[in-house]
């Protein structure tokens, strides 16, 4: 993930641009001495002249000439003060490759305010000055982004049975991060039972048995159309029977705009009282998925996410906005579609996928 954001920000920031020079040929004109007669020699003397014109006269000649987008706005300034201005003009260019590449529009601000902040005022050598600028993202997209708490220690030193509910929208990928969340957390000696609460999409049931044997580990279920909060009722009551130390509700896809959906999903809350409220989104459809994150937000209360399908992600900004937009972390990166792969989302990994 992040390939098309990390080439942008790598070219911009040492980003060659393509000058047109005219250069002047001071070559000493070649003047051969010969001996001739006076009459030859008037000859080649206006001959000589005529030379020396043709030769002293500029010759202008197109020579293409690499030039820094940053050298381009600070022709002059080599360590005066940078003006508000040339902030601006560098923002310009930044401004469009962060919004092609998915990052939400309040983490641009975020960014361009930490430009003026850190730059405007400040004297640099003109050679120092993209080097600032990556700084300055680096520190922004750190500050941006708001690392999670260990999921799984929390899970550990909890004294009961830890329930997590998992919702979103149709597909997201939700019963793909519980198989793959049930996976590591049996990896980690974690006992983990699923409740699936979906019992309305055909075949989900289903879905959610097939990955429950694969991996291990036991699933309550009941009829199709029966109440998802019955449902997770009886899981809790069995993972508390069975001193299971970790539940995962499955539950149906639906859209955040639809009332009656929601007012279900907050009637399994109210009666479950989960530790965690899970939003999955899929990483690819950027400021969407930020959208539907901030509305679930708002009508049941999410404590964080997890981003599914980063491996197909190639903009990257939906990761680096999702958090700052929110104020939730992001619990785990979907990066695939074997059990492996769920990786536990690091500030770190994502500068340096970054290339900052
Ligand atoms: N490449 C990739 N595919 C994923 C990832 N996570 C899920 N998928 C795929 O996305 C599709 C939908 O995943 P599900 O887990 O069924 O999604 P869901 O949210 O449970 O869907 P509904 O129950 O229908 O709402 C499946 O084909 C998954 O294999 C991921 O991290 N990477
Ligand atoms: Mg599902």
């Amino acid at each position: 993930m992040f390939n098309l954001l990390k080439d942008k920000l790598k070219s911009w920031l040492g980003k060659p641009e393509i000058k047109k020079k005219s250069k002047k040929n001071t070559a000493a004109p070649k003047i051969k001495k010969e001996k001739s007669s006076k009459k030859t020699k008037s000859k080649k003397k206006a001959k000589q002249v005529e030379e020396i014109k043709t030769i002293e006269t500029p010759k202008i000649e197109e020579e293409k000439e690499n030039i820094g987008f940053f050298s381009r706005i600070f022709t002059k300034t080599s360590t005066s003060k940078i003006t508000h201005e040339q902030v601006e003009e560098i923002f310009q260019d930044l401004e469009i490759i962060l919004l092609e590449s998915n990052v939400a529009l309040e983490v641009v601000d975020k960014i361009k305010e930490n430009l003026i902040k850190e730059l405007v005022g400040t004297a640099s050598k003109k050679e120092e000055i993209s080097q600032k600028v990556s700084q300055i993202l680096k520190n922004s997209m750190n500050e941006i982004m708001t690392e999670p708490d260990d999921l799984i220690k929390e899970i550990k030193n909890y004294s009961g049975s830890y329930i997590i509910v998992f919702f979103g929208i149709n597909g997201s990928g939700k019963t793909t991060s519980i198989a793959k969340l049930a996976y590591k957390l049996k990896k980690e000696g974690i006992s983990v039972a699923l409740a699936a609460a979906d019992t309305f999409r055909a075949a989900a049931v289903e879905q959610l048995e097939t990955h429950a044997q694969k991996i291990g580990v036991p699933i309550i279920k009941s009829q199709y159309g029966s109440d998802p909060t019955s449902v997770a009722f009886d899981a809790k009551q069995y993972a508390q029977k069975n001193k299971i130390k970790c539940l995962l509700i499955d539950t149906a896809g639906r859209m955040y705009t639809k009332e009656n959906l929601i007012k279900q999903m907050e009637k399994l809350i109210r009666v479950i009282q989960p530790n965690k409220k899970i939003f999955v989104g899929e990483a690819i459809t950027g400021n969407d998925m930020i959208e539907q994150a901030k509305t679930f937000n708002e009508a049941i209360g999410i404590d964080g996410v997890i981003l599914s399908k980063a491996d197909v992600d190639e903009k990257g900004g939906t990761a680096l906005s999702v958090s700052y937009v929110t104020k939730k972390p992001i619990y785990f990166l979907g990066t695939g579609q074997k059990y492996e792969d769920l990786e536990p989302f690091t500030k770190k990994t994502i500068l340096k996928n970054l290339g900052l």
